[in-house]
């Protein structure tokens, strides 16, 4: 039977256009532009091929077969096709963003780094936030360590300070990098678990490699749940060396501190957050950037001499420990702000090629053997990812300082040497020349001994440090830490790992030890785990190791959520997003319904969210501003009930106008009031509420609500 064939509705001018119809347009540079009918820009082929029909592919016939005369249509398909480049191998779900970094003073006597030669020099940077071991597409709040990766473009060459938002790394030698990673990445066979430790090769890998144990303290606390990259340090890791133009080296430790304070969910938030929003991370640095509210790091130092390094109880090139600022001070240096979103993410973010060999004249690289292999690795795997040697040619990766060289060829040349001179020396005095003077110095550090594959005796105190850091933590993080080791082995198979795991926690904590083996169900405790250095340092706590301890005591950049309903005191609403706005914090409203609700006055109030889709975890605490007449529904509603009954066992604060009391009470907490569930109404109520935010969470309420009890 002979079928009906209907003509493109989409754009059927467009299928019938012929260049008479098209307006043609000369451009500066005497270029064709063409226009559609419309005054749209002319689609084309990336051949400049004006397009006549983007709808349809050509056939033989309205309903016969697809003709390979079709050029368009294949070379569509053929761009498609090849959209995706490999993902990185690690930290491959990332976000991005540009903005400078402020040099404070010179630091010309340390080091002769251009950047840091100028008090106020501004030098462009690149950013880029990651997970490690999720692909491309998990969610934001895996518990992860999170990459702190800087790309800073001096005018003497890119700068990449390729860090994470932990100072310390599992493993002492680059070797292992594939083991560890592979361990912690999905299991081969099955695939699963994605962006997760919590599983059996993991736990194996950790709990035969001690030196992990410092590292394992780290990744079990809250630093490893992040609030926002805006809210998290960052750290160099290794000992770098600066040099300056006496060719004089002072060793060199780099932190970023965030001007907002650190922050991190609860993990019961987290796992939360990742159904709810697992773009969090990433919405929150897009919305502060675009509104204005630019994220801002200081960029710290320790700076120390050989003596220092000598006298230290461990060894500075032992990526698995720290030196304590109460040891060392850190010293802020300049600042690094956060300003502007890429303008695409693909030709930016992810093209973006760190690599830490990327160092100017003036810094220089310790014996660190990590860092060694590092510095290896990152040129090798932008190979692989961006598809040849001229990936810096991409504009991301290309210095913005003026560079020559005799580089040629390769896939994708844009940028190739004109002229007959392509060697030197040449006897055309033709192209650029070295210079001893003002190029890069390798510090030229004395350097003997035997080839030998050995771990130096200094590295071999895997426990003294794990213990500070503990020690250095308060109660509710001391908790967090206890949960979040038995979750992880809760989901390990092998009880042989676990009891491996919780030999080694007994060389760090008998008390958490304890706790977590019961948890586990242990029936009796194990041996501890032999030590390679048997006697364990009690070390003084660190409180600068503390996120509770180095909290911000305010709440701007952070947001509050309230929940609204028809009949809303529209002044008490009013007066709370006008002071929270003063403390330079952001108010979303929650309704009942999209679009918004009715105030007390009668003026029509939008709302972002309706309740289901703005849960209380996407928020720092809390306000129920509702009505009595709204209250029959509300607290029926299921998703209204969890709002509040989440924020009261995520320690947050909550405000609310008496209306609001039965939702508290079928929400199940109105028996539990606490310091931190505070009435709005009235000046006072109000301006007390919005001073206590700055506290953050209410994690006394903690023990209480069962959720902090390990
Ligand atoms: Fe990386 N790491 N890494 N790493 N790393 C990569 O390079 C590697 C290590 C870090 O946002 C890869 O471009 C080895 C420590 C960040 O693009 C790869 C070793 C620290 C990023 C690589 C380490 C880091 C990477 C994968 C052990 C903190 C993301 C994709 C010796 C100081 C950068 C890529 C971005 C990425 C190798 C250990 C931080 C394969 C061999 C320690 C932030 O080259």
């Amino acid at each position: 039977m002979a079928k009906k064939t209907t003509a493109s509705k989409a754009s059927p001018k467009l299928a019938t256009a012929t260049i008479h119809d098209q307006k043609l347009h000369r451009g500066q540079g005497g270029e064709l532009h063409q226009f559609a009918e419309d005054g749209q820009p002319l689609l084309t082929t990336a051949q400049g091929g004006p397009v006549v029909d983007d709808q349809n592919t050509l056939r033989l016939g309205a309903r016969g077969p697809a003709l390979i005369d079709d050029f368009h249509f294949r070379e569509k398909i053929f761009h498609f096709d090849h959209e995706r480049i490999p993902e990185r191998v690690v930290h491959a779900r990332g976000y991005g963003a540009h903005g400078f970094f402020e040099t404070y003073e010179s630091l010309a006597s340390y080091t002769r780094a251009d950047l840091f030669q100028r008090h106020g020099e501004k030098t462009p940077a690149f950013v880029r936030f990651s997970t490690v071991a999720g692909n491309k597409g998990s969610a934001d709040l895996a518990r992860d360590v999170r990459g702190f990766a800087v790309k800073l473009y001096t005018q003497e060459g890119n700068w990449d300070l390729v860090g994470n938002n932990i100072p310390v790394f599992f493993i002492q030698d680059a070797v292992k990098f594939p083991d560890i990673i592979h361990a912690a990445k999905q299991e081969p066979d099955r695939a699963f678990p994605q962006a997760q430790t919590a599983h059996d090769n993991f736990w194996d890998f950790i709990s035969l490699t001690p030196e992990s144990m410092h590292m394992v303290m780290w990744i079990m606390s809250d630093r490893t749940i992040p609030r926002s990259f805006r809210f998290m340090e960052g750290f160099g890791v290794h000992t770098f060396r600066f040099v300056n133009a006496k060719d004089e080296s002072t060793f060199v430790k780099f932190h970023w501190k965030p001007k907002l304070g650190l922050q991190s969910v609860a993990w019961n938030e987290a796992v939360k957050i990742n159904g709810a929003d697992p773009d969090f991370h990433r919405r929150d640095l897009w919305q502060s950037i675009q509104s204005g509210n630019f994220p801002e790091w200081e960029l710290c130092v320790q700076l120390f001499d050989q003596e220092f390094a000598d006298s230290f109880d461990f060894d500075v090139l032992d990526p698995t420990k720290i030196i304590p600022e109460e040891i060392l001070p850190v010293q802020p240096i300049g600042r690094l702000v956060l300003n502007k979103m890429p303008d695409n993410f693909f030709a930016e973010t992810e093209q973006v090629a760190f690599m830490t060999q990327n160092v100017p004249p003036g810094i220089d690289f310790s014996n660190d053997p990590l860092l060694q292999g590092r510095n290896f690795s990152y040129l090798d795997t932008q190979l692989k990812r961006l598809g040849g040697p001229n990936f810096t040619h991409l504009p991301i990766n290309a210095p913005k300082c003026p560079f020559h060289n005799f580089q040629q060829d390769g896939h994708m040349a844009m940028r190739n040497p004109v002229g007959r001179t392509n060697y030197q020396p040449n006897s055309r005095n033709g192209g650029p020349r070295e210079s001893p003077v003002q190029g890069y110095r390798h510090f030229a550090s004395e350097e003997r001994g035997p080839k030998v594959r050995l771990r130096p005796e200094s590295f071999a105190d895997h426990y003294s440090q794990a213990r500070q850091f503990y020690i250095s933590q308060t109660p509710p993080e001391q908790r967090h830490i206890a949960m979040a080791l038995t979750f992880e082995l809760s989901k390990v198979e092998m009880p042989v790992i676990r009891e491996r795991m919780v030999a080694h926690l007994l060389n760090i904590d008998e008390t958490l030890a304890t706790t977590v083996a019961q948890k586990l169900g242990f029936q009796s405790m194990p041996k501890p785990a032999d030590a390679a250095m048997p006697t364990r340092q009690d070390l003084e706590p660190s409180p600068a190791l503390s996120i509770v301890e180095r909290g911000p005591k305010r709440f701007e950049g952070r947001k509050l959520g309230i929940l609204i309903t028809d009949g809303v005191d529209a002044s008490l609403l009013n007066g709370l997003t006008t002071a929270i706005a003063k403390e330079k914090a952001v108010c979303e409203l929650i309704a009942p319904k999209v679009g918004g609700v009715t105030a007390s006055d009668g003026t029509w109030i939008e709302a972002h969210h309706m309740i289901d889709g703005g849960p209380s975890v996407l928020f720092d605490a809390v306000a129920l501003l509702t009505s009595p007449a709204a209250m029959g529904d509300l607290v029926n509603e299921a998703a209204a009930r969890d709002f509040v009954a989440d924020a009261f066992q995520h320690c947050k604060f909550i405000g609310y106008d008496q209306s609001a009391l039965p939702l508290l009470e079928k929400a199940g907490v109105a028996n539990a009031l606490d310091e931190g569930v505070l009435a709005l109404p009235g000046e006072e109520g109000l301006s007390t509420f919005v001073a206590e935010l700055g506290k953050l969470r209410v994690w006394g309420r903690e023990p209480s609500v069962k959720l902090g009890k390990a």
